[in-house]
């Protein structure tokens, strides 16, 4: 027998939780147990969950809210093999009922199976740039809407001469008759191409793809033959079997970067909702994402640090843990801590996820004083002296780093 394990946090302050935890896994697989005859028990009881711990912390000195670790495991029997069907088992319900959060997922081999996983994943994406050890650079497009054609390909123009690696649609840029996503491509990846030619540096352009579901496949395969060499996506806005279905596609051969938006309704709160590192860091990567944007610890929108870190760990860990002991490889995605990014930020950034990150900003390039591709150029000698271990404030006192030390003037650094 396989099983899907769920890990929740329940908070209340006088529950019996073993009993919550026998109702969970009954209520959520066969629905009633203690009634059925003794001959449909047998029948039903490989369709049966079953609790594996309860951990009960009582209120103690520090005055900590009571509540329980509780594991259950659910037989894959009962569920299709995708990520609805998985998540409408563990936590559909469930999710309303009382002060209760889906803390982890652990797959089965044979669920585990049925995922290939991101396509391209870190290292295809570094392939791509032909960039195998510094970190990555991307840079966000910054007020695109009412825009038109000839305005996004200066924008994009100067971002690709800061020599970013990376250049991603603002999420909230949709199909529009200014700038349709052909033309948009056509316009962006020409801009590239010159850029290139100055700077002798590669970059991808990730297009967001938008509209209803039913045409998603349509607009990618547009993209792709206008020459896009990436694609944003919303996840959580259409859900994670979408982008399954983008990645594992045969003729979406290009790397897919999952954008965050709507996340914050389901992770933050304690006693809500989904963890951080299940939501932007296990079911990505299972779904298939090759990078995931999530804010840090340190910008405009933060999320604490152990949390980053185990998102982290859930995308780029080389051997994904299943419950049953058995280990199912799938290529690492690329984080991308973001939001409110800074050049004074990048030392904080480098020493949580080492070179395997992708640092990622749109004020912090667009609004350098010295102007965007300025910008760029900041983020790069940034990312220089933190990898050299010099501290910025003495990288920037370099004449040939007036970039820099422009962006730390103005945002301030952190070491
Ligand atoms: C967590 C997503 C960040 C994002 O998409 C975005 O547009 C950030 O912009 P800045 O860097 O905060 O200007």
């Amino acid at each position: 027998m396989s099983y899907c394990v769920a890990s929740y946090r329940c908070f209340d302050e006088k529950a019996d939780f073993e009993k919550k935890a026998l109702s969970i896994a009954v209520g959520l697989t066969v629905g009633s147990w203690t009634d059925l005859p003794e001959a449909k028990k047998a029948e039903m009881d490989k369709h049966l969950g079953r609790v594996l711990s309860v951990e009960v912390h009582e209120v103690d000195s520090t005055n900590t809210e009571r509540y329980a670790d509780i594991r259950i495991a659910y037989p894959d029997i009962n569920f299709s093999a995708d990520i609805p069907a998985l998540l409408v088992t563990v936590f559909g319900k469930l999710s309303m009922d009382g002060c209760i959060r889906l803390i982890d997922l652990h797959v089965s081999e044979s669920f585990m199976s049925r995922f290939p996983g991101p396509k391209f994943g870190m290292h295809g994406v570094r392939d791509q740039l032909g960039v195998s050890e510094r970190p990555l650079l991307m840079s966000i497009f910054k007020s695109v809407i009412g825009h038109d054609l000839s305005g996004l390909r200066e924008q994009f123009y100067n971002q690709a001469l800061g020599g970013v690696d990376l250049i991603k649609d603002d999420e909230i840029l949709f199909e529009n008759p200014l700038t349709p996503i052909g033309k948009r491509v056509e316009t962006c990846m020409a801009a590239a191409a010159e850029a290139e030619r100055v700077t002798g540096q590669k970059l991808l352009y990730a297009v967001n793809l938008t509209g209803p579901t039913s045409g998603l496949v349509a607009k990618a395969k547009e993209a792709i033959d206008a020459g896009a060499n990436a694609l944003l996506f919303n996840v959580l806005a259409y859900g994670f079997d979408v982008l399954h279905e983008l990645s594992r596609h045969p003729d979406i051969r290009v790397p897919i970067a999952a954008h965050p938006a709507l996340a914050g309704a389901l992770y933050p709160s304690p006693y809500y909702g989904i963890a951080a590192s299940v939501l932007l860091g296990k079911l990505m990567r299972l779904a298939g994402a090759d990078l995931v944007l999530f804010p840090s610890p340190y910008g405009s929108v933060v999320m604490p640090r152990e949390e980053n870190l185990a998102i982290r760990d859930a995308l780029t860990t080389d051997r994904l843990e299943t419950d049953y002991g058995a280990p199912a490889d799938l290529r690492p995605s690329f984080p991308v801590p973001s939001a409110g990014i800074h050049p004074g930020l990048v030392p904080l950034i480098l020493r949580d996820f080492g070179t395997d990150v992708v640092v990622n900003a749109g004020g912090g390039i667009h609004g350098h004083p010295m102007g965007t591709a300025a910008g760029g150029r900041a983020f790069r000698q940034a990312i220089e002296a933190a990898l050299a271990g010099i501290p910025l404030q003495e990288a920037a006192s370099r004449p040939d780093r007036q970039e820099l030390k422009t962006a730390i003037d103005l945002w301030g650094s952190r070491e």
